[in-house]
Formats: structure tokens, sequence, C-alpha cells
């Protein structure tokens, strides 16, 4: 079976949500989102239980994780998350799962993810010092393949990738961005440069004016940030997304004493613009935005061990409960 012992590789994950539209075809229904730029699909679900949603009642929630490709932790907890949603009997995951409609996909980084699962080996570089011109210099020069692999996978000059987190089109390159294509945090040639957020993106828009909630998930830091990157002005509802997660990080402390931080980006981590939350949250003033920077503050980082999966899914879906309640008297 598919489990949570272990990471998986994106064909693993894709074959799961296919086995999990065959298996459930009455509440799942397999999505091609987008694409990505070595041609790979970006694939989700919909997880709608017999709730009629209409154009205009914002009763529908997105799920974002890997948009990061080596926050391994991200996709990992999304697949618990539909999981939990499909099988659970606990009555307050079945009352969140039926509420909604869920549009959840597990990465919005395929090509990245994908590279962090390839190695370079030694075979590599030597088939590159002899066969140099019929290499990818890109690829072996500028470390494209390896674990700790962040972005996409475009060609820009002589570096790959932009990062999928700052190519968004709200605030584009407004801090905490680089234009230079070599560095972890660039942010594109120009907003929507990147076929994934530009693809995710015209996906979003299309439940855009029904969306109530939308929540990104990355690691590392233990952190729920909210709305804005690129100011630490306190914009759109800030008190009620402060109090709101505020609630939800107590409850995430309960099962295992995981402590989280809140608070907006720019005044919680660093300014960063082109996000995709800050996208969504200013062009549909959704009322419920979050991004989850999960397990752990920094003993194993990215390379977090896979038996910390379930306990932090565990705690995460606490949290969402949560969030949801307490979104609902707040809002
Ligand atoms: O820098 C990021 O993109 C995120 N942190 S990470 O260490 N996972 O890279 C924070 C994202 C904050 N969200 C927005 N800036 N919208
Ligand atoms: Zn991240």
């Amino acid at each position: 079976g598919f489990g949570w012992k272990r990471y998986h590789t994106l064909d693993e994950i894709y074959a799961w949500l296919e086995y999990l539209g065959k298996q459930y075809p009455g509440q799942v229904r397999v999505v091609d989102g987008g694409r990505t730029y070595q041609g790979r699909p970006i694939k989700g679900v919909v997880l709608n239980f017999g709730r009629q949603t209409n154009g205009t009642e914002r009763s529908t929630v997105f799920i974002e994780g890997g948009i990061h490709a080596r926050e391994w932790i991200s996709p990992a907890t999304v697949t618990y998350i539909v999981n939990q949603f499909l099988t659970s009997e606990q009555p307050e995951v079945r009352r969140l799962a039926e509420s909604y409609e869920w549009h959840i996909f597990p990465s919005f980084n395929p090509d990245g993810y994908v590279n962090t699962h390839n190695r370079v080996s030694a075979a590599r570089f030597f088939i590159f010092y002899t066969h140099i011109s019929r290499t990818n210099v890109n690829d072996v020069f500028f470390n494209s393949q390896n674990r700790l692999w962040r972005k996409t996978l475009s060609v820009n000059g002589f570096c790959r990738g932009a990062d999928a987190n700052r190519n968004w089109g709200y605030k584009w390159m407004s801090g905490g961005a680089s234009n230079n294509p070599c560095s972890d945090t660039f942010a594109g040639r120009k907003a929507f440069s990147e076929i994934e957020t530009r693809s995710m993106a015209e996906y979003i828009d299309t439940v855009g004016k029904k969306l109530y909630a939308y929540i990104s998930f990355h690691s590392y830091s233990q952190l729920l940030l909210f709305p804005y990157g690129h100011t630490k002005a306190h914009l759109d509802n800030y008190d009620e997304s402060l109090s709101i997660g505020k609630k939800t990080i107590a409850a995430l402390a309960k099962r295992y004493g995981t402590k989280y931080v809140t608070g907006n980006v720019a005044e919680t981590i660093y300014v960063a613009s082109g996000g995709s939350m800050d996208w969504v949250k200013a062009k549909y003033r959704v009322p419920v935005v979050f991004t989850y920077e999960l397990r752990d503050t920094g003993d194993y980082g990215f390379l977090l061990p896979a038996n910390q999966i379930i306990p932090n899914a565990e705690e995460v879906l606490d949290s969402l409960l949560a969030m949801f309640k307490e979104a609902r008297v707040t809002i």
C-alpha cells in the first residue's frame, strides 16, 4: 500500500491519486491542474462528499503542497490529509471534509521534486567530461540534481530554475526575491514566467470567487504564516488572521507539544514577494489564507526523518480542525 512510513516519489503519489479516483468515484475526481517545464502534469484531486457549491458561495478550499522541491514533508502531509478526509471516522474530521469542496495538489513543482530524488553520480560526471558537447552543461555545472533542489527546472542562461514561490503576479520582485538566475530565490524573468505558476494560477482562477480558504505547505521552521510577504503592514483581515492563527497553533501543540509561531510573513520571517498565497489573497480576497512551515526547527531541516511524517501530519490535522472552527466564528 501507499502509507506514510516513508517519503514517496512523484510517480507513487500520482499512482495513488489515480487509485483514489477509481476507489472513490463518487467523491474523488483526479484533475490535471497544470503542466511543468519538462512536460509533466500537475495532478490534484477534487474531493466532494455531496456538498452543492454555486458560483458565489465561498465553500471551496484549495490546498497546495510541494512548491519547493526539497520540502518533502509538504507533499507527505498533504497526501495524509487527503487520506484522512476519505477514511477517517472521527466525527470532527468527517464534518470538516464534508463541509467544503477541496481542491488538493500535493506537488506544485513536480520537476523539482523528481530532481530531488535523483543523485548526481560519479558516472554522470565522467560522461560529462568525456562527452562534453552531448551533455547538458546546466545539469552538471550548476548542481541541478540534488536532494536540496528548491526551484523549478526551467533553463535560464547558465543556471536552472526559478523560485516558484517568488514568481506569482502580485507585487512581483518587490523585495526578498532575486533577479539572478543562479539564486535560490530567483523570481523568474517576469511574473508567471514559469509554466507551473502560470497554469496553476489559471486553474485557481476557475475556483477563485468560491474560495473560502487557501492553505500552502512548506518546511521548515514551525510557523503559521499569513499574508503579506512584501510588506509588514497589517493588510486585509490581519486581526482575524492573527486570532485564527493563534487558535490554530494552540491546537497543533496539544498532541505532542510542538510549538509554532504565527504572524504575517514579512514580520515573522522576512520580506518575500511573489508568493502564491499573497496572489490568491489579493486577487480573490480569500478570508482564510495560511502558509504552514512544518517541522522541524533545524535539527534535520529539509531532511526530516520519515518517522516524523505521521506525528507531524496528525498535529497538522488537529490544527486544521481548529482553524476552520475558529474561522467560522471569527469571519
Ligand atoms: O520563502 C518562502 O518562500 C517560504 N519559506 S521557505 O523556507 N519554505 O522557502 C515562506 C513563504 C511565505 N509566503 C509568501 N511570501 N507569500
Ligand atoms: Zn518553502
